[in-house]
C-alpha cells in the first residue's frame, strides 16, 4: 500500500490532479474527500476482486444477510482504519496541511436503516469480513435513507435524505447482472412434459439493478460484497409520448422505480403499505435470482445440483422482512429449475435461518391475504401450498385442536403471518439476547418451539469495538494498548486484562482525562450546533436512541423535572452538576413520541434558563441521530440509560457501545442488560425496576392499578400534574397525549411503577459519582468486561452454529 507518508502524499496529490485537473491548493474540501476515497477504493478493489476471485476457486459455502436496513454510516474512517492505514493517511495530509477528520466529515452518512436493526447488520458485515468469513449484505439501495431530523421550536421536522446528491464513491453499478422482478399479474399452473408449470402473465415488471459495495476486512486480505438492488426500468410510453401527454409518459417509470425510493422511517412499528411490501419482494427476488445465478456457475445447473444448494449457500433473513426469500426460492428451484415440491422444500428450508428482533404484538409484521394475492400472485400461491401442508402436519400430532392450529398457520384471519412463515421455512430461530430468546421459546412463539424443539436459540448481539471503540474513541484505544498490549485489537475479550487497573490511581487519571477530551469535544458541538455552554465538569448522561414509548425517555425526562422540582424548594440539595443528553428520531407517524421529543426541549428551555438553577443540571437534545453523531456522543458518556420496560427490549445495542467505552449503565433488567450485569457484576451497573418475569405476570392479569403509583408518591403526582396544569410553557394541552398515555391506559410501559425504583438508583449513581475513584474503578471495569459484547463473538457464533461456514484465507497475490 503505502510504504511512507512520503509515498501517501505523492499517490494522492497525484490522483487530485488526475481526477480533478486541480492542484492542492485549487481543490475543495469536498475534492480531497474524492480523491483520498477513490485512492482508497483502487487498493481495495484489488484486494475484492481477488477475494472474489477465490471465493469461486475455492468452492466454499457462502453466507448471505438479507436485510432490509443497512445502517452504515461513513465508510472512509472504517475503511482505511481496516486497511491499517490510517495514521500514514493522517500524518501524509498533516504534511499538505489538511486534517484527516474533515475530509471524513464530508461523506454523507449511508443512512440505510432505522436503528438497532440495521446498525447490528452494519456489525455483522465488519466482523464477517474482518474474521475472514465468506458472507455478504444484500439490501435496498434506497434513494433516500432515514430522514433528517430538525428541531424547530423543540418540534421534530423531517426532511429528506438526499444521502446519493454528490454520489457516493464506494459502489459500484453491476448493469450487466440485473435481474428482472415481476409484481401482479395472473399465475396459472400447466401440465407439460408431466409437471406442472407455472405461467405467469399480464405482471409488470421492474429491473432490478445491483449496486455494489465493499466491505473490508480487517488485518486480512478479504473484501465481501455487501450487494444493493436499485430499482429501475426501461419502459417508456411512447404512445402517450407522441400523442404530446408527456407527464403520463413518465409516469408509469417513475412508478416502477418507486420501489427503491425511499426508507420506511419505522422502528419496530411496520408500515402496512403495498409499496413496502413490493421493497420485500423486490430485494429478496433479485437478491435470490442473482445468488442462484452464481451459483450454478460454480456448482452445476442440474436440478440434482440444485437440490444441494444448502451445502454451499447459507441465507440469514435479518427479521421478517425478507420472510418472502421462502416462497421466493421455493419458486426459482421448483418453477426455474425444475426441482419437485419435496426436493425445494428440503433445500428451502436447510438454506435459511432467521434472526427475530422483537417481541412488540405491533412489531409481528403480516400482510392482508388481498394484498399478496394480488402483488404477488405466486407468492401466494406457494404460500397457501405451504400453510396447508403444514396444518395438516400439525393436525397430525393436535389432531381436533382448532385453536392451536389457526393460532400457528401461516395464513390465518385474512392475513399472512411472517414471523410463522420465517420459522416454518427456516432450519434455525434466535432471538438476540437470553431474556428475548427465552420470551420468544416460552411465550411468544411457545407453540413452535414445542413443535420444533431444537430449532430456537440466542444469539446476543455484539458491535463492531474497531468502528465503536478504536476508531470513534482513538484516544481510549491507544490508552488500552499502552496498558495491555494491542491483542484486544483482534481478540476483544482480551480487554479483560484491564480488570487489573481499576483500582489503580495513575490508569484511573488517565482514563478520566481521555473522558474529558471527549466530553470537550461534545462540548464544543452542542455549544455550535444549539449555542448552549455545558459544563464538562458535569455528568455526561446520555439516552440516545428511536424515542418509543416502551423505551421510556418519558422516565428519564419526568425525572429531571422532579430533579428540578426539589431543586426550586431546595437549593442546598447536595447533587452533582449534570447534563442530560438526549438524541433520536421518531417515526414520522408517531405522535406520542413526537410530544415526548416536544417535552424533553420544554424542560430544557425552562431548566437551562432558570437562574435559580444555576447551570447545575441541564438538559440537551441533539437532533438528527446518525450512526456519525453517536460516534461523537458515546465516548463522551458518564451514565448510559437503558431503562426499556423489561421484557420489551430484545437486545439493544447502544448499552454495549456505552460500555465499551466506559459509561455505567443505570438500567432494567431487559434485554442485553442483563448480560452486561452479568459480565461487570452488581458493583458495575446499577439496575432497577420490574423484571421481565414481573412484567409479563401483570399483563397476564390486566396490568397494575396506576391511581396506586400516582396517589401514592407526591412526588410523582407532582410530576404527572405539570404535565397539564399549565406548569410548562406551552398550551395547556400540549402534552395531553403523554398524560393520557400514563393515567387513562393504565401506563402500559410501568412509567409511574417504576418511578420510584429509578429515583433511588439515580440517587445512588449521583453518590457514586462523588467518590471519584469508586467512579473511574467502575468505568474501567465496564471497558474491561465489554469483550464479549464484540460483534467477532456474536458472528462467530453465528458462523459455526447456524450458517456452517469456514474462514477463507484470502492471499495477498
Ligand atoms: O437486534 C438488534 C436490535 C435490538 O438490539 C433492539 O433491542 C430491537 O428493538 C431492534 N429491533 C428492531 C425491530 N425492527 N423490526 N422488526 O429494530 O433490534
Amino acid at each position: 500500500m503505502f510504504a511512507s507518508k512520503e509515498q501517501f502524499k505523492e499517490a494522492f496529490t497525484e490522483k487530485l490532479q488526475t481526477l480533478f485537473g486541480q492542484s492542492l491548493d485549487e481543490s475543495s474540501i469536498a475534492d480531497k474527500y474524492v480523491a483520498l476515497s477513490t485512492l482508497i477504493r483502487e487498493i481495495i478493489s484489488k484486494r475484492w476482486y481477488r477475494s472474489n476471485q477465490q471465493y469461486s476457486l475455492s468452492k466454499e459455502k457462502q453466507v448471505y444477510y438479507f436485510s432490509m436496513e443497512f445502517l452504515l454510516g461513513r465508510l472512509l474512517g472504517s475503511n482505511l482504519f481496516n486497511l491499517g492505514i490510517t495514521e500514514v493517511c493522517r500524518q501524509g495530509l498533516k504534511d499538505l496541511g489538511i486534517e484527516l477528520d474533515e475530509v471524513e466529515a464530508v461523506e454523507h452518512d449511508a443512512g440505510l436503516g432505522n436503528g438497532g436493526l440495521g446498525r447490528l447488520a452494519a456489525c455483522f458485515l465488519d466482523s464477517m469480513a474482518s474474521l475472514q468469513l465468506p458472507g455478504h449484505g444484500t439490501g435496498i439501495r434506497y434513494r433516500h435513507g432515514m430522514f433528517e431530523q430538525k428541531i424547530v421550536d423543540g418540534y421534530q421536522i423531517e426532511l429528506p435524505d438526499n444521502w446519493l446528491r454528490d454520489g457516493y464513491v464506494w459502489e459500484t453499478r453491476k448493469a450487466d447482472r440485473a435481474v428482472t422482478v415481476k409484481f401482479g399479474g395472473t399465475v396459472r399452473l400447466e401440465q407439460q412434459a408431466g409437471r406442472l408449470v407455472a405461467i405467469h402473465e399480464n405482471y409488470e415488471s421492474v429491473l432490478a439493478v445491483p449496486y455494489d459495495v465493499p466491505v473490508v476486512g480487517a488485518n486480512c486480505h478479504t473484501v465481501n460484497t455487501l450487494r444493493l438492488w436499485s430499482a429501475e426500468t426501461n419502459h417508456f410510453d411512447f404512445s402517450s409520448f407522441s400523442k404530446g401527454d408527456f407527464l403520463k409518459a413518465v409516469e408509469q417509470k417513475y412508478s416502477l422505480e418507486a420501489t427503491s425510493q425511499i426508507l420506511y422511517p419505522d422502528d419496530n412499528y411496520p408500515e402496512g403499505k403495498t409499496l413496502r411490501l413490493k421493497q420485500q419482494y423486490f430485494f429478496v427476488s433479485a437478491g435470490l435470482q442473482s445468488i442462484v445465478r452464481r451459483y450454478k456457475r460454480t456448482h452445476g445447473s442440474k436440478p440434482a445440483d440444485l437440490a444441494r444448494i444448502h451445502k454451499k449457500i447459507a441465507i440469514h433473513i435479518n427479521d421478517t422482512h425478507p420472510a418472502l426469500a421462502v416462497p421466493e426460492l421455493m419458486r426459482i428451484l421448483m418453477d426455474e429449475e425444475g426441482l419437485s415440491w419435496d426436493q425445494a422444500w428440503e433445500a428451502t428450508r436447510k438454506t435459511i435461518s432467521y434472526t427475530n428482533h422483537t417481541i412488540l404484538p405491533e412489531a409481528l409484521e403480516k400482510w392482508p391475504v388481498e394484498m399478496v394475492k394480488t402483488l404477488l400472485p405466486r407468492m401466494y400461491m406457494i404460500i397457501e401450498e405451504l400453510n396447508e401442508r403444514f396444518c395438516a402436519a400439525l393436525w397430525e400430532k393436535y389432531s381436533g385442536d382448532w385453536e392451536r392450529i389457526r393460532a400457528m398457520a401461516l395464513v390465518s384471519d385474512g392475513y399472512v403471518h411472517m414471523a410463522h412463515l420465517a420459522v416454518v421455512g427456516s432450519h434455525s430461530v434466535n432471538g438476540v439476547a437470553e431474556v428475548h430468546s427465552n420470551i420468544l421459546k416460552n411465550e411468544v412463539l411457545a407453540n413452535f418451539n414445542r413443535f420444533y424443539p431444537l430449532r430456537f436459540n440466542n444469539k446476543t448481539n455484539g458491535v463492531t469495538h474497531r468502528r465503536w471503540l478504536a476508531k470513534a474513541n482513538p484516544k481510549l484505544a491507544e490508552l488500552i494498548t499502552e496498558a495491555i498490549g494491542e491483542g484486544w485489537l483482534a481478540q476483544p475479550h482480551e480487554l479483560a486484562k484491564l480488570h487489573r487497573y481499576a483500582h489503580d490511581p495513575a490508569f484511573q487519571n488517565r482514563i478520566k482525562f481521555v473522558k474529558q477530551c471527549n466530553k470537550k469535544r461534545l462540548a464544543s458541538y452542542i455549544q455550535d450546533k444549539i449555542g448552549l455552554a455545558v459544563d464538562t465538569n458535569s455528568i455526561f448522561d446520555v439516552q440516545a436512541k428511536r424515542i418509543h414509548a416502551y423505551k421510556r425517555q418519558i422516565l428519564n425526562a419526568l425525572h429531571i423535572l422532579d430533579l428540578y422540582n426539589r431543586l426550586k424548594a431546595d437549593p442546598g440539595l447536595a447533587i452533582e452538576p449534570r447534563t442530560f443528553i438526549f438524541s433520536g428520531k421518531a417515526a414520522t407517524g408517531y405522535y406520542l413520541a413526537k410530544r415526548i421529543i416536544k417535552f424533553i426541549n420544554t424542560l430544557a428551555q425552562v431548566i437551562n434558563h432558570d437562574p435559580d438553577i444555576d447551570g447545575r443540571i441541564k438538559v440537551v437534545f441533539l437532533e438528527n441521530y446518525s450512526v456519525s453523531l453517536a460516534e461523537l456522543i458515546i465516548p463522551a458518556a458518564d451514565v448510559s440509560e437503558q431503562i426499556s420496560t423489561a421484557s420489551k427490549e430484545a437486545s439493544g445495542t447502544g448499552n454495549m457501545k456505552l460500555m465499551m467505552n466506559g459509561a455505567v449503565t443505570i438500567g432494567t433488567l431487559d434485554g442485553a442488560n442483563i448480560e452486561i450485569k452479568d459480565e461487570v457484576g452488581d458493583d458495575n451497573i446499577i439496575i432497577f425496576g420490574l423484571t421481565a418475569e414481573q412484567v409479563l405476570n401483570y399483563y397476564k392479569y390486566g396490568g397494575y392499578n396506576v391511581l396506586d403509583a400516582y396517589h401514592g408518591n407526591s412526588r410523582i403526582k407532582l410530576v404527572v400534574d405539570q404535565l397539564i396544569n399549565g406548569f410548562l410553557p406551552v398550551s395547556q394541552d400540549e402534552f395531553d397525549s403523554i398524560h393520557h398515555s400514563l393515567m387513562r391506559t393504565n401506563d402500559e410501559y410501568f412509567v409511574l411503577k417504576d418511578f420510584a425504583g429509578y429515583a433511588a438508583a439515580q440517587a445512588k449513581l449521583n453518590k457514586l459519582y462523588c467518590d471519584q475513584r469508586a467512579w473511574q474503578a467502575m468505568a474501567i471495569n465496564n471497558i474491561a468486561f465489554s469483550g464479549r459484547f464484540a460483534s467477532d463473538r456474536t458472528v462467530s457464533e453465528y458462523a459455526i452454529g447456524i450458517w456452517k461456514i469456514k474462514p477463507v484465507v484470502i492471499r495477498e497475490n
